[in-house]
């Protein structure tokens, strides 16, 4: 075997990343940041819904709790280092042959890096943003599933389209076929649910978080095309990163605020009796 290269490339860890995003202060904070806010988040909710008691009201509280949850955890997996990594672009894209140099050690890795996690944990988080809307436009089963398969698709197909290395056409045609996904639940927000909403009587806070959701949806998608994993017309990893994690802010705490307010102030609007969800009302069986 000959020595003819002189480039090492070098194996990054998983303890690596950990260290590469403790000592990158603005990948860092995109990422501490909100681990902070979602743990701040989920405790006020808690506060804000104390006093609820009606099931439907405190389903929806717990929806998007949920997505504070699963924050928490999406967040702690990027900053363990656990869910983002260095890949090797395919030729054609713009960070081909680029690389990485690691923020703790100076060592330059081959590749650019990945918050590959987030994608993958959007498909856990984001179905909760959709239950909560679908249960205030008051929408039925089938509404609310079919956004919801469609979007755990959108985020797969999108964690695709970023691990993707083999070809640069091929990570463009998973990001195509998530936006086709995507605009089965445009459609649904657009033109099912605020139909819906009117006859339930919500449609002025669900018009309000339409309108917040369907234009940053719309963010994320163009940031994803814009950033270092697509044309790289942004190539810092770190601004990247925060552009995601400032629309999380707003799509989901301010979003996520906005309904625990609303639910709390207007439980009789969305209740469904106190029944709501128990099992009770099936006959029960003879003795
Ligand atoms: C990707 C890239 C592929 C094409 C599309 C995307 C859309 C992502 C969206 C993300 C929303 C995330 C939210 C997170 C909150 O927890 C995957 C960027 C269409 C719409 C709201």
């Amino acid at each position: 075997m000959s020595q003819t290269t002189a480039t090492v490339v070098a194996q990054v860890s998983q303890q690596d990343m950990f260290k590469h995003v403790l000592n990158d202060p603005l990948l860092g904070s995109s990422i501490y940041v909100n681990i902070a806010l979602a743990g701040l988040t989920l405790l006020l909710f808690v506060y804000m819904a104390r006093s609820l008691t009606d099931p439907r009201a405190k389903l929806i509280v717990v929806s998007v709790m949920g997505v504070s949850a699963v924050s928490i955890a999406s967040y702690t997996g990027l900053a363990s280092g656990l869910t983002i990594g260095i890949l090797e672009m395919p030729e054609g894209h713009a960070m081909y042959e680029t690389t990485t140099e690691l923020a703790h050690s100076g060592e330059e890795v081959d590749g650019t890096v990945s918050l590959w996690g987030r994608y993958l944990t959007w498909a856990f988080s984001t179905p909760f943003i959709l239950l909560a809307l679908g249960l205030i436009a008051g929408s039925n089963l089938t509404k609310i599933f079919t956004a919801i398969v469609f979007d755990i698709g959108i985020m797969i197909t999108g964690l695709a389209a970023a691990l993707t290395t083999s070809s640069y056409p091929m990570r463009w045609a998973w990001y195509g076929i998530s936006v086709t996904f995507f605009l089965v639940v445009v459609y649904i927000l657009l033109f099912e649910w605020p139909e819906d909403a009117r006859q339930a009587g919500t449609a002025d806070i669900f018009n309000t978080l339409k309108i917040l959701t369907v234009v940053l949806w719309f963010g994320y998608t163009i940031w994803w095309a814009l950033g270092n994993e697509g044309l790289a017309v942004i190539e810092s990893v770190g601004l990247t990163s925060w552009g995601y994690s400032a629309f999380d802010i707003v799509a989901k705490y301010l979003f996520s605020f906005l309904v625990v307010k609303y639910v709390v102030d207007n439980v009789e609007k969305v209740s469904a009796g106190s029944d709501y969800g128990a099992t009770s009302s099936a006959i029960p069986a003879d003795d």
